[in-house]
């Protein structure tokens, strides 16, 4: 089935870096860009372990969380199809604009091998540095996620995505607080492309908050650990169509298997 949800749908399965460039112009069904209310600046000394995913230029083209000194986790569409040679990350740069923090050279990328698309596999990838990022990391989610995802439990989003309607990527690093969804209710919003197994969806019935276009990768954080990644929607901060984000702890232990290698 080809319906309006999987039609009209955010391409997160379209990473916004240098290749999406070459792409040809995005169906007129695809939804624009949507503003992100609720959202208030931040920045990376609040929170230190958020990186920009930039492209060798410095074209900030998604969001990444450092989870070791070596490690970055973003989502898989953010970096599949991309080379370690034009990846870089960045971190305790608040402003896109800035030339402050570190720029880190990817020795090396790894996603999920399940990962085909937004809706099969996880959307889960670990940048791995040449050198440590002098930032605090955050801890990220146990694989049995006990408590995490609970309906209603707050969590917090990041990143220097779409806030405003045919605007660009916010200069300022932003954050915003959305309220965990319950699987049934996601279910009702996207029916089988939301996958509970993988996903978690997060935002409020009425709309008004989320993530949005440039946001992908960046963390989705409650209990103040890292327990989802920023991965689709049907457009942005819309009444009924709450964010989806990776359900972390479903890809702990392949994260963990990252973090040692
Ligand atoms: C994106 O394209 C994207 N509203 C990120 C988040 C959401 C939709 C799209 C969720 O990066």
């Amino acid at each position: 089935m080809f319906g309006l949800t999987r039609a009209r749908r955010t391409a997160a399965a379209v990473a916004f870096g240098a290749a999406a460039a070459a792409l040809p112009t995005a169906p007129s069904a695809v939804a624009a860009p949507r503003p992100v209310v609720g959202g208030t600046p931040t920045t990376t000394a609040e929170y230190p372990f958020v990186m920009q995913i930039t492209d060798a230029t410095g074209g900030q083209f998604c969001g990444g969380t450092l989870v070791a000194p070596t490690k970055v986790v973003t989502a898989a569409h953010c970096v599949v199809g991309e080379t370690t040679g034009n990846v870089r990350v960045v971190g305790g740069r608040t402003h896109l604009s800035g030339t402050d923090g570190t720029v880190g050279e990817v020795s090396r990328i790894w996603f999920d091998p399940g990962y085909t698309d937004a809706v099969n596999g996880g959307d889960v990838a670990v940048l791995t540095l040449a050198k440590p990022m002098p930032y605090a990391t955050a801890a990220y989610v146990s694989p049995t996620g006990t408590g995490v995802y609970a309906p209603g439990m707050t969590g917090r989003v990041l990143g220097w995505g779409t806030t405003g309607k045919n605007g660009g990527s916010s200069d300022q690093l932003r954050m915003a607080m959305v309220p965990v969804v319950s699987d049934p209710e996601c279910r009702d919003s996207y029916g089988s492309d939301f996958v509970a197994s993988d996903m978690v969806c997060a935002g409020y019935p009425s709309g008004g908050v989320d993530t949005c276009q440039g946001d992908s990768g960046g963390p989705l954080l409650i209990g103040g650990v890292l327990a989802g990644i920023t991965s689709w929607g049907n457009g942005c901060a819309e009444a009924g169509q709450p964010g989806v984000y990776t359900r972390l702890a479903s890809f702990s232990s392949l994260v963990t298997e990252q973090v040692l290698t």
